[in-house]
């Protein structure tokens, strides 16, 4: 008897011994995340938040499916297993699955039945058991992965294996953006960065869904693209930069791997060929540019508003019917940007003529024409979008004769102006541009006349007289563009300096395991 209830009592004790094991195993595995799903990690601001209890956890045998027949999803699938794996160290599945008995933890798929998503929104849901992001376009699907990794902690984004759990927060986020146009600028010639460091930017504006990357690849100091027909433009017009240092340029294969890996992020490439100023570097390259017929010394300065193109010559239309060409020919994009701003030494009359000869090549070889906002003071074409970046009047101007406008206004999104004045980096000829104030305002407002119907979106140019290299180029971009990135997305109504500098803060430790370097405004309240 008394030897059965020492048994009784062995098995009861393991029995209980296991019981607590697999509780806390269960717990484990349905942990509580670090936050829920409305606390304050996202930007931009999604359109609706419905936080739940729980989180789904990332596993070994966590498979991603997408719609089955859909080569972009099928990438899209990769590129978040390849998000995820340096992190989690995991090689997640990713298989096909049909719409109608779809399979998978993490679900992307296509759905034609949302209109309210639109070309890029998404609705993300959340439960213990499964992820699924639908929209009606692979751009909503990407827009809801970034979502979906801002919702990971942090280490997520660390190049190598750290600890999990990996959790994501339970609820549903339906989103959708304000603008279509969402944009960064890089001058890369004022000073040259190479293909690898244009990529890493890339990166980072799709963690804040940005859709446009302007590249202004030529200026008075450098020419940065290669043109096989008047080769002496990278040759000679590249050999320099700001400070006379070595330059450079991108070979067109450079500019076509750069444009298929900006695609690949939904990010469209807007190349710039300014004119008819801001021109020394093609004119030092080509003596039959100038009116004199000789040919200019190379510039390494930083002043504007000297050089100018010879209106005059037929050559001059030659050579941009070439360039125009060569450069649309790779640029799967709809738009070309054909500068104009600061043409000083360009007389009216002749800018007017030139600036509307150069729309009409550019619809010639089927692109749309883009143009800082003094080119109001010719005729824009029907689709012609003018960059406000200094004088509404020319702004208004344009959008009287019917051209939309990108929002570029310098005081506001001019990532080259010093933060304030005891930061060094940068000028402050419109201004200091804090990190509030780079945020607070409104593209629908600004200018009085132009309103949301008028504009196409907001574009962040980054000016790099003074930026010679990536950690001063990110200490100039960041933060200010992930607020950039706010105004272009979320309703004006639903945005706050006060909510937004929280969730920014909360952004530190993302930017650092991103490898990010960003300037640390006392503004705002960094998390450690
Ligand atoms: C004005 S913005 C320019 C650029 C300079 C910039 C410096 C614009 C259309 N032209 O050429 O780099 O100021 O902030």
């Amino acid at each position: 008897m008394n030897y059965d209830k020492k048994i009784m009592r062995k098995i009861l004790g393991i029995a209980s011994l296991v019981l607590v094991a697999a509780a806390v195993i269960i717990a484990c595995r349905h942990e509580v995340p670090e936050q829920n799903m409305a606390e304050k990690c996202l930007i931009p601001l999604p359109g609706t938040i419905t936080p739940q209890e729980g989180a789904f956890m990332l596993k070994k045998k966590t498979v991603i499916a997408v719609d089955k027949d859909n080569e972009q999803l099928l990438a899209l699938g990769h590129y978040l297993a390849g998000l995820l794996k340096p992190a989690t160290g995991i090689e997640f599945k990713v298989k096909t699955t049909s719409r109608l008995t779809p399979g998978g933890d993490i679900r992307l798929t296509l759905t034609n039945d949302d209109p309210d998503l639109g070309k890029e929104g998404y609705e993300l849901s959340v439960t213990r058991r499964r992820i699924h992001i639908k929209a009606n376009t692979p751009a909503g699907i990407f827009y809801g992965v970034q979502t979906l990794r801002q919702l990971l902690p942090p280490a997520i984004e660390k190049k190598t294996v750290q600890e999990g759990p990996w959790l994501v927060p339970a609820g549903t986020i339906t989103d959708a953006p304000l603008y279509s146009y969402r944009g960064f600028m890089l001058d890369v010639s004022r000073h040259f960065f190479p293909p690898d460091d244009v990529k890493k930017i890339i990166d980072e504006m799709a963690l804040f869904k940005l859709n446009r990357l302007h590249l202004h690849l030529s200026d008075d100091q450098g020419w940065r693209i290669e043109i096989k027909s008047w080769p002496k433009l990278t040759e000679v017009g590249g050999s320099t930069e700001v400070g006379g240092d070595k330059g450079g340029y991108y070979t067109q294969e450079q500019y076509k791997d750069l444009v298929a890996y900006a695609a690949s992020r939904y990010i469209t490439i807007i190349p710039e060929i300014d004119m008819p100023g801001h021109t020394n570097a093609a004119l030092a390259s080509y003596a039959e540019l100038n009116c004199d017929g000789k040919a200019r010394d190379l510039y390494t300065g930083t002043n504007v508003g000297f050089s100018t193109l010879c209106t005059k010559k037929e050559v001059v239309y030659k050579f941009l019917d070439d360039v125009i060409g060569e450069i649309s020919a790779m640029t799967p994009g709809p738009w070309f940007h054909i500068g104009g701003d600061e043409s000083h030494v360009t007389p009216m009359e002749e800018y007017i003529p030139f600036i509307n000869r150069a729309q009409e090549i550019v619809a010639r070889h089927g692109k749309q024409v883009i143009g800082w906002d003094e080119i109001s003071n010719a005729t824009p074409q029907p689709n012609t979008i003018v960059q406000f970046w200094a004088r509404a009047d020319n702004a208004k101007r344009a959008v009287g004769k019917g051209a939309r406008v990108i929002m570029s206004p310098a005081n506001k999104a001019y990532l080259d102006m010093q933060y304030d004045s005891t930061t060094t980096l940068g000028l402050h000829w419109a201004g200091y541009v804090g990190v509030d104030s780079a945020y607070i305002w409104d593209p629908a407002t600004l200018v009085p006349g132009i309103g949301r119907e008028q504009v196409v979106g907001v574009e962040s140019p980054l000016w790099t007289e003074t930026i010679t290299n990536m950690k001063d180029l990110e200490y100039m971009v960041f933060p200010r563009l992930a607020g950039h990135a706010e105004i272009g997305w979320s309703e004006p109504a639903r945005r706050d300096w006060n909510d937004y500098k929280v969730r920014l803060g909360n952004f530190a430790p993302r930017f650092e395991a991103m490898g990010i370097n960003f300037y640390h405004s006392p503004l705002v309240p960094w998390k450690e």
